[in-house]
């Protein structure tokens, strides 16, 4: 991509975001995906490896890359490939499996400190997913098992949904969205200065 794509893009005249949606696998990933997919988005390169598999669709605007955390260790270098290119990080957790909130918790700081993500400001987006059900975690339970007061150096939110319902996905995508915005603004203010 040139660089003029690439500005434009963040200007606002053909933008483009490219949002990774990753948490473990039944976490609610696809489910909220396809709450938040319009109908004409195309998919794209679905791959379906033995092992691995990795979704990927594009509307006008944002181009999703979706896939599971967990249990593909062998293909980690494959998934891992795909942080480089994303400009949003949306991390979904069941809130109701509490036994595997250690991996959770796991996967979350191996990600945070991939090289391709570790030194980069992108926003990270928390979902706390499954909300509807009883005996699942609050969200502020969720941000304290996996430690998210000490990221410090992204801009991040956490909140609860009920993916099956749609609740609490509009007010996360707003958030994500102001602060896509607000990254922009400081390509303007950068080229003023
Ligand atoms: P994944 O893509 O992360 O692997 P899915 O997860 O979106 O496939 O969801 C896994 C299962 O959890 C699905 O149930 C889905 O309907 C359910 N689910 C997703 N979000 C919620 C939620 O907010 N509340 C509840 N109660 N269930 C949810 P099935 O039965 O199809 O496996």
């Amino acid at each position: 991509m040139g660089l003029f794509d690439k500005l434009a893009g963040w200007l606002g005249f053909k933008k483009e975001v490219n949002v990774l949606c990753l948490g473990l696998d039944n976490s609610g990933k696809t489910t909220i995906i396809n709450k938040l997919k319009p109908s004409n988005a195309q998919a794209q390169d679905i791959v379906p490896t033995i092992g691995f598999s990795i979704e990927k669709f594009k509307t006008s605007s944002l181009s999703f890359t979706v896939f599971d955390m967990s249990g593909q260790g062998r293909y980690r270098n494959l998934w891992e490939h795909y942080y480089k290119e994303g400009q949003a990080v949306i991390f979904v957790i069941d809130s109701a499996d509490k036994l595997r909130m250690v991996v959770a918790k796991e996967e979350l700081d191996t990600l945070l400190n991939h090289p391709d993500i570790k030194h980069r400001r992108i926003p990270i987006l928390f979902l706390a997913n499954k909300m509807d059900v009883r005996d699942a975690l609050s969200s502020v339970k969720v941000s304290q098992l996996l430690c998210l007061e000490n990221i410090r150096d992204k801009p991040w939110q956490i909140c609860g949904t009920d993916a099956l319902r749609g609740d609490g996905l509009q007010e996360g995508v707003e958030w994500l969205q102001g602060k896509l915005d607000t990254r922009s603004n400081q390509v303007v203010e950068d080229m003023r200065t």
